[in-house]
């Protein structure tokens, strides 16, 4: 048994409460070590992992791991929130009560760190004094020291955050046990995997999986679920699973910030990490905040929303990050940012590593390439056409190596919010952007955020889901509750956001995107701070304003006039038949304001006049 107390003194871990819940779960989960780390253990850690084969050199300061072939995902079936009311039963969080959910865990964590370390992770999700901290302490406790190392990268480690508490006992318990890979029966009947967190007790119980946010439980267990939780019961703040950016106007001098949320795998990272366009570069300066987490509150003094972004680091999907779509990326990923790469191919001769769109076709030298299960491609069968990085494949690195990441990143103040936009991968219907000034409609629209699904979450790839806010998989209470809450939280705010609902995906007939994408993405967040700051009128249609094609700084652009036509105009008869979907959508859930309602009926009937 590990000597608890010796290893809490050694760090200089006083707070009491943390020493109980540590002692605690060392004990039923029968840990033989306990190690109590902080980012100043990396270096360390990393030699560990390289000697253990945990890790394997990609480079020079860049490593590569391998998870097991089963756990590449988040598994929504298998993630629950608990509580002790039934109130807090939503359609998305498969609530269970705490009383049957909690000793179901402990019972799947008893003694399964038998023989193994139990790191002590203390973390803070926020930037340092910022209004929110008091909700943003936690400890991670886990037998994997591969999470460590992605813990360091992703939230700020440190233990002082754990013993300058206000209150000793305010911080979230997080407990990760990996249990038996290979005989948890992942995706089967007999699964035994669950990613509790247990929302009113401020605890997270994840066992089964030590893969990304199943795993790395500061970043969406506490920055989203837990962060959603204490953000309604506190009437404070939202956490949502939004990109954050500044925009700089070198021309006027001035700064904007946009956050936005689209669903899991569809252009989060990749819009917080964009470069203007040449032709626009001189004018314009896109800066990081974040790409997959925001935090939203009201600042007492100014009365202005407030956004930050509680992680530290980026935990990025590989797939197609090349030269052009995403340069920024590359770089935050160079030789010495100690970067980790999890399931892409790797050359263990070379260090290299590659993904699916990182170059147009594989490396031409098959021998010595292994795929991301660690099988020899030279051994492949020609009718094998499997990809070789996994499609979920992503790359870790911290905040401090992304180029354009902003100057006050780190700064406890946050920034003020001038637009919400909202925006999935569907293929039709979707105009590349439309803005919505009315808060209700707005929320009514982030609510009905229609996508296909990715690879981000275990099921199938292309069907179109709901996803409301981009947050379906992170819903931690009623949607009813939870819409709300979000008006009551923007509505507080004195100089209102604009809304606006974004699609960079639609397609034509022969499969392609109509838009470039990517960089070009700014030209239509830059219309709308045009529109916001009434510098452009638009075209007011039934779903919001769109851009006329004057309007939109289109120099330079690769489309066809055909092409800007669609993906500019509303199809009033799909958009007819998705209303219908809607209704159905929105009845599902319990105590929707009458509000969004009242939304959905305004837009409705547009439609029906706009028909004529
Ligand atoms: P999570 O980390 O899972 O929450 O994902 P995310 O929303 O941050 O998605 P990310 O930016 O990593 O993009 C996911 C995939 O979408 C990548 O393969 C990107 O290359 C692709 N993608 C991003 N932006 C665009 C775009 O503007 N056009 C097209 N066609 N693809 C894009
Ligand atoms: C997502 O799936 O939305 C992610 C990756 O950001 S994970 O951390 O696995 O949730
Ligand atoms: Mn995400």
């Amino acid at each position: 048994m590990a000597d608890v107390e010796a290893a809490l003194d050694a760090a200089g871990l006083k707070n009491p409460k943390v020493r109980e819940f540590v002692k605690e779960y060392a004990e039923l989960t029968g840990a033989e070590r306990i190690e109590v780390v902080s980012a100043a253990d990396d270096a360390r850690l990393i030699q560990e992992a390289l000697d253990a084969g945990e890790l394997h050199p990609s480079g020079e300061g860049l490593y590569y791991s391998r998870s097991y072939y089963k756990d590449t995902a988040r598994s929504e079936e298998r993630t629950i929130v608990a509580t002790n009311n039934e109130l807090d039963k939503g359609v998305y969080n498969n609530w269970r009560p705490a009383s049957e959910m909690k000793p179901m865990l402990h019972e799947r964590m008893r003694g399964a760190s038998a023989g193994k370390t139990m790191y002590v992770i203390p973390y803070l999700m926020s930037p340092p004094g910022n209004a929110l901290a008091p909700w943003a302490a936690g400890v991670e406790l886990t037998d994997t020291r591969t999470v460590v190392l992605h813990m360091i990268r992703m939230s700020r480690v440190a233990a002082h955050f754990l013993d300058e508490l206000d209150d000793p006992d305010h911080f979230v318990r997080a407990v990760h046990v990996t249990g038996d890979l290979e005989n948890l029966g992942q995706g089967t009947e007999a699964d035994q995997r669950y990613f509790v967190t247990v929302a009113d007790e401020r605890t997270i119980l994840h066992f089964g999986s030590s893969y990304g946010g199943n795993a790395l439980l500061g970043k969406i267990a506490h920055g989203l679920r837990q962060g959603a939780y204490d953000g309604w019961a506190s009437k404070k703040f939202l956490a949502e699973q939004y990109m954050l950016i500044g925009i700089h106007d070198n021309e006027t001098g001035k700064d904007y910030h946009i956050c936005g949320g689209f669903p899991s795998a569809s252009g989060k990272t990749n819009l917080a990490m964009m470069l203007a366009p040449d032709v626009l570069g001189e004018r314009y300066h896109v800066s990081f905040y974040g790409d997959d987490i925001a935090w939203l509150w009201v600042d007492e003094e100014s009365g202005r929303l407030m956004g930050m972004n509680p992680e530290y680091g980026v935990f990025g999907v590989a797939k197609d990050t090349n030269e052009r779509t995403n340069p920024t990326a590359l770089h935050s990923i160079d030789p010495g940012t100690h970067a980790i790469f999890t399931n892409v191919a790797y050359n263990p001769t070379t260090g290299e590593v590659w993904w699916e769109g990182r170059t147009p076709s594989p490396p031409e030298e098959v021998h010595g390439w292994l795929d991301w299960t660690g099988s020899p491609l030279a051994d492949r069968k020609d009718s094998d056409s499997s990809p070789w990085a996994h499609p979920n494949s992503r790359f870790t690195t911290t905040l401090a190596n992304v180029p354009n990441i902003a100057k006050d990143f780190d700064a406890a103040a946050g920034v003020p919010i001038d637009a919400i936009i909202f925006g999935g991968r569907t293929r039709d219907r979707e105009p590349l952007v439309r803005a919505i000034h009315d808060l209700a409609e707005g929320v009514y629209d982030g609510l009905t955020l229609g996508a296909e699904a990715t690879a981000a979450a275990e099921g199938k790839e292309g069907v179109l889901r709901y996803d409301p806010m981009s947050n379906r998989p992170f819903m931690a209470y009623g949607e009813g509750d939870y819409a709300q809450h979000y008006l009551d939280v923007v509505g507080a705010a004195t100089d209102q956001p604009i809304f606006a609902h974004v699609n960079w995906f639609q397609r034509g007939d022969d499969g392609r995107f109509l838009w470039p994408g990517y960089r070009d993405n700014l030209r239509p967040l830059l219309w709308l701070l045009q529109l916001r700051n009434g510098e452009v009128e638009g075209r007011q249609t039934p779903v919001g304003i769109v851009p006329t094609k004057e309007e939109l700084n289109l120099e330079g652009v690769d489309i066809t006039p055909e092409d800007l036509d669609t993906i500019l105009s509303i199809d009033n008869a799909r958009w007819q038949e998705e209303m219908a979907n809607r209704a159905e959508h929105l009845e599902q859930f319990e105590r929707m304001p009458e509000a969004i309602w009242e939304a959905h009926r305004r837009v409705a009937k547009a439609l029906e006049d706009d028909q004529g």
